[in-house]
Formats: C-alpha cells, sequence, structure tokens
C-alpha cells in the first residue's frame, strides 16, 4: 500500500501527504509555487520524524508534557486513511493502532485525525482529538510548519507585536515581542503565548505573503535554527536554515484538558498570496 497520498485541486493546486505521521511534505498553490520547505536530507524512515513539512506534534510539544519523546510519537506513527476526495484526505490515529502505553508511557485511550483541504491558494488543516477512554487527558499540541522561504534574513513575521514569550535560547523565560515584525538574523526559538487570531508570514524576495489564521490555537512558536544548530542538525543540510522559517500554531501552555467522551476540534487556515511585490 502506498505510503503517501497525494491530494490535488481544479486550479492545479495539490498537495502531497505521508500516511508516517499524516505528515504533509509539500503544498503547491495554483501558481506552482512550493509554500512548504522540506529538507534535502531528509528521512523518511519511520520513526525518524521527516525533517521539513508540517510534522504534527501530538500528544506533547517538545517537553510540555509527560513524555520523554519530545514532541510526542504522532509524527513518527503510521496513521490511516478515513476518508479522500478530490481536494481533501482525513487521517486518523487511535490508541488502539499500536501500544503507545508501552512504547511511550501515554496511558490515553483517544483518537486523532486530521483533515488536510486544499483549494487554489489556500491549506485548511483540521485536527480533532476525541477522548475515548474514562479519565481526562492532558496533552498539548501543535503543527510544527517549516514554511519555505526564499531568504530567511529578508523575511518576517507580523501580528506578534508585545505579545508574551518563551525564549526557549534563555531558560524560557517570558518576555515581551517588542518588533512590529519579527525578523531573523540569528537562532531563534520563541513561543508565544495567547496570540492574536491571524498572523501574517512575509517573504519578499519569494514574493509571497502567508496569512495564517487559526482556531483554537492560541499559541505560535517561530523557530530558525540558524548556523550552528543546523550543522548540528543531521538530517538538515548546513545551508537549508536560510530557506525555511517555523512558524508553528498549537496548544502549548497551558496543556488541553479532555473529559472523558468528549471531542476538541482546532484549525489553521493559510492563504497564500503569491508574485506580490513587497517593499
Ligand atoms: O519548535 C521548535 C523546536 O522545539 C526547537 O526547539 C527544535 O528542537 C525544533 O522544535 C525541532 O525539533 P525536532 O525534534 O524535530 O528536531
Amino acid at each position: 500500500m502506498d505510503d503517501k497520498v497525494h491530494i490535488a485541486h481544479p486550479s492545479g493546486a495539490r498537495a502531497c501527504v505521508y500516511l508516517h505521521g499524516a505528515h504533509l511534505t509539500s503544498w503547491k498553490t495554483a501558481s506552482g509555487q512550493e509554500q512548504i520547505f522540506l529538507s534535502k536530507e531528509a528521512v523518511f524512515k519511520p520513526p525518524k520524524a521527516i525533517r521539513g513539512g508540517v510534522p504534527i506534534c501530538f500528544p506533547q510539544f517538545s517537553d510540555f508534557g509527560p513524555l520523554e519523546t519530545s514532541h510526542g510519537f504522532a509524527r513518527n506513527t503510521r496513521w490511516s486513511i478515513f476518508e479522500r476526495e478530490g481536494d481533501t484526505v482525513v487521517l486518523k490515529l487511535t490508541s488502539e493502532d499500536d501500544n503507545f502505553l508501552e512504547k511511550f508511557g501515554c496511558e490515553d485511550s483517544f483518537t486523532l485525525s486530521v483533515r488536510y483541504t486544499i483549494t487554489d491558494f489556500q491549506l485548511f488543516t483540521r485536527i480533532t482529538v476525541t477522548n475515548t477512554g474514562g479519565e481526562e487527558m492532558a496533552y498539548t499540541t501543535a503543527l510544527h510548519t517549516y514554511f519555505r522561504v526564499e531568504d530567511v534574513t529578508k523575511a518576517r513575521v507580523e501580528g506578534l507585536y508585545r505579545v508574551g514569550y518563551l525564549d526557549s535560547l534563555d531558560g524560557r523565560v517570558m518576555k515581551t515581542e517588542e518588533n512590529p515584525c519579527i525578523s531573523i538574523s540569528e537562532e531563534v526559538d520563541r513561543i508565544y503565548l495567547s496570540t492574536p487570531p491571524t498572523v501574517r508570514l512575509v517573504d519578499p524576495i519569494g514574493k509571497r505573503v502567508l496569512t495564517i489564521e487559526k482556531y483554537n490555537l492560541p499559541d505560535i512558536v517561530v523557530w530558525n535554527p540558524w548556523v550552528d544548530k543546523a550543522r548540528r542538525t543531521g538530517d538538515l543540510g548546513d545551508d537549508e536554515y536560510k530557506e525555511m522559517l517555523c512558524v508553528e500554531t498549537g496548544c502549548i501552555k497551558p496543556a488541553i484538558k479532555l473529559a472523558p467522551g468528549t471531542v476538541w476540534k482546532a484549525e489553521q487556515i493559510v492563504t497564500s498570496k503569491n508574485n506580490v511585490s513587497i517593499p
């Protein structure tokens, strides 16, 4: 059985999703432009997470949870296809799919689904978590999206002005964003909390503006490894940090608490404006 699914839109837009981690690795808009970064060194061999694309961090983001596995296990596990038609695919992972208790210490009973839909210039990602157990479950989650940029030193993130963030490069001390636009000239690893519903990623050299809208995903991580961390990352080319910028929407702090038998939904909508001239 193939390990990836292709979805397409009549406009010519198309995307590719691996069953391994329900991992979107490519999204091209109707203009044919690739919006997602994928490392040339990426390893497509479970249980290694694919470097680039959209790793789904669940049931925890980084070490924001009890598991030893950073970013949880959903991104390293094979999901199954639940629904598929044209411009949409729905993939599912349930706690019955594997022994996540023995392997990772996860005691929860859950169903996790992700629904990708594309239009000519938009990517809709809807996440649904159902607590199928008899106990409350707590989790953190994020869409760890590696956006493609032509030159990260010229790119910027807008919309986080005066938002508080945990600086992962400084003991996760709480700081406030003092710049209306976030630009990248060194390693950046920040967890912005309780962010506005919409932010923008501007890629002047690529002539693209990506508008990221989110529902029920209050937090945003901005990450670029820069030179040294890129060199230390085996599945990332030394210079590839220049072509990527992670803007990751999620629920990181506080964790989500889901009562038995209840459902949690969240959605991210990315709209890409291509061939725009940007000052
Ligand atoms: O989202 C930012 C981050 O938590 C960074 O600290 C860095 O570790 C990145 O994720 C990549 O993590 P990974 O486990 O995929 O190498």
